[in-house]
């Protein structure tokens, strides 16, 4: 029996990283720095006020009380494509 549970752990762990591997693709598709996954990104921007991201959060936490804190990359967000535009604009 513990090998089943010791499996059943193992494939949450995967299927866990996984996910995150696939929310972080989704965000670099759209322009995201690709090291932040998307509640990271969209907490951030709630903080900021930004309404969308405040209804997004919003839903994230009633789903998973404390998420957005919980999951807030403060040390990402710079390898954002809107970072590099921003920085590269021709002057
Ligand atoms: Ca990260």
């Amino acid at each position: 029996m513990k090998w089943i549970v010791f499996f059943f752990k193992a494939f949450l762990y995967w299927l866990w990283n996984i996910l995150i591997a696939v929310d972080q693709l989704f965000a670099a598709i759209i322009g995201i720095d690709p090291d932040e996954t998307l509640s990271s990104f969209f907490a951030k921007r709630a903080k900021k006020g930004y309404y969308i991201s405040i209804l997004i959060t919003n839903f994230l936490n009633f789903v998973d009380p404390g998420h957005s804190e919980k999951y807030t990359e403060h040390d990402e967000g710079s390898k954002s494509l809107w970072v590099w535009i921003k920085n590269n604009k021709p002057k």
